[in-house]
């Protein structure tokens, strides 16, 4: 039996903050004013935005080293659905899914699909994968241990391309229009493979699904330095993502996952580059220390991060442009709705702050060679509490102000892992 969770549930819980929150929303909103910024459009502008839940993110998730389930973690896609309702209810900002094939392989997609309609989940680009060996993605006498788009055995390549177009012919039943594809695909050991051969290979086979996709899908090409290839990787970083894109095909974008990027990376003008060119096509919003390490939105670096969604606000003239915008992290130690709900609470706010940004005085300062003015210009925003404004388009949305009290109160973890089992453990990373 599915645990809900119902508006009236955290509006009652949360009666007792709610003149607080009035307070604090209308000191803001005079604050704001004062600025010359009207709080309606910042609450309106968040209220809108939404960032699709990971699948495989709901689970406990783990390192070579060891993993450490908590138990009651969905043991179904259905049970994955449930646990995303739970956090759109909360957040009023994951209305949408991004499934991962073969973690997620439905037997019914038509079940699924009207399952997810009922709880007012969406599906957002499907993911497919060919990094790991898997008897519904490679069968017999087929390995991707040393790749697959870029592998030099045509067999493989061959396996890899029905796979993706599988993973496409179930995103158009459950209503998805993208497909995201990371490769894995890369060497160990100088000299084991040509990187001219292997990239013009993974070129081929993306041209190739890009013109199988289904009229309105797009393809989202993601790359990454390095892990689980420690020599080379085919798609690396940007310049080659943008490359792949290009030669696919103008519905190829580039999609950004946050981790992916070798230390001290400027991320946020790898942003504004690909939106200059019109191939950015979305993110995998996470936070990291030193590799992919698939931490929480903003824990690290938030003013990194603040900086990515000014250039997001600045190429969307105001407003967070239309690319597709999903978390993809790893809860090794946290609740994974816990997780996701401060991922999305983080993203949320730093969108609020970014829409803060005087751009005008900004750009004064940017013209005028006046770093310092420029400089101040950005930390009057990020310097800006804006949980009041963040909370307030939550509650419009019929969702909680305090969304991680309010899931602790509820007592939804307790009460899943009552339905599931201690022993449930969930398909993913
Ligand atoms: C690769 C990656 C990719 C997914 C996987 C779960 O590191 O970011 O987006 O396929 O994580
Ligand atoms: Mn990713």
């Amino acid at each position: 039996m599915a645990v809900r969770i119902a508006p009236e549930q955290i509006r009652d819980l949360e009666a007792s903050a709610s003149a607080a929150h009035e307070r604090d929303l209308d000191a803001l909103r005079v604050r704001l004013a004062n600025r010359g910024v009207d709080a309606e459009s910042v609450i309106s502008e968040v209220q809108r935005f939404s960032v699709a839940a990971p699948s495989w993110a709901l689970g406990t998730g783990g390192t070579r080293f060891g993993r450490f389930p908590r138990g009651g973690e969905p043991r179904t896609t259905e049970e994955k659905l449930d646990d995303i309702a739970a956090l759109h209810a909360l957040t009023g900002a994951n209305a949408t899914v991004s499934l991962h094939v073969p973690w997620d392989d439905p037997d019914d997609p038509d079940a699924l699909r009207a399952y997810a309609d009922d709880i007012g989940i969406g599906f957002d680009a499907m993911n497919s994968n060919t990094f790991q060996d898997n008897p519904s993605t490679t069968g017999s006498g087929v390995s991707y241990k040393f790749g697959s788009l870029a592998h030099s055995d045509p067999d493989v390549r061959k396996r890899a391309l029905e796979h993706n177009r599988a993973v496409i012919d179930l995103g158009v039943e459950l209503g998805s229009t993208a497909l995201t594809v990371w490769l894995a695909d890369g060497t160990n050991h100088p000299g084991q493979a040509n990187f001219r051969r292997q990239f013009e290979r993974v070129a081929e086979g993306l041209r190739e699904l890009h013109d199988a996709l289904p009229p309105e899908w797009e393809l989202l090409v993601e790359h990454k330095p390095y892990e689980p290839a420690f020599y080379s990787t085919v798609n690396a970083d940007w310049g080659s993502s943008l490359l792949l894109a290009q030669s696919a095909g103008d519905r190829a974008r580039c999609l950004v996952d946050l981790g992916h990027h070798l230390p001290n990376a400027n991320i946020e003008q790898v942003v504004s580059r690909l939106a200059m060119v019109g191939r950015l096509g979305g993110f995998h919003f996470n936070d990291s220390k030193y590799g992919d390490d698939d931490l929480t939105v903003g824990s690290i670096h938030p003013y990194q991060f603040f900086l990515i969604v000014c250039e997001l606000v600045e190429h969307g003239r105001g407003a967070m442009p239309p690319v597709r915008y999903m978390i993809d992290a790893s809860h090794n130690l946290k609740d994974p709705i816990e997780d996701l709900v401060q991922a999305t609470d983080q993203i949320q706010c730093t969108i609020a702050q970014a829409l803060l940004v005087d751009r005008a005085a900004l750009r004064e300062g940017q013209d005028a060679n006046d770093p310092a003015l420029a400089e101040e210009v950005l930390h009057d925003a990020f310097r800006s509490d804006v949980r009041p404004v963040v909370a307030e388009a939550r509650r419009r949305n019929g969702a909680a102000l305090a969304p991680l009290t309010t899931f602790r109160r509820i007592g939804y973890r307790a009460a899943v892992t009552t339905a599931r089992g201690d022993d449930a453990v969930s398909t993913g990373l």
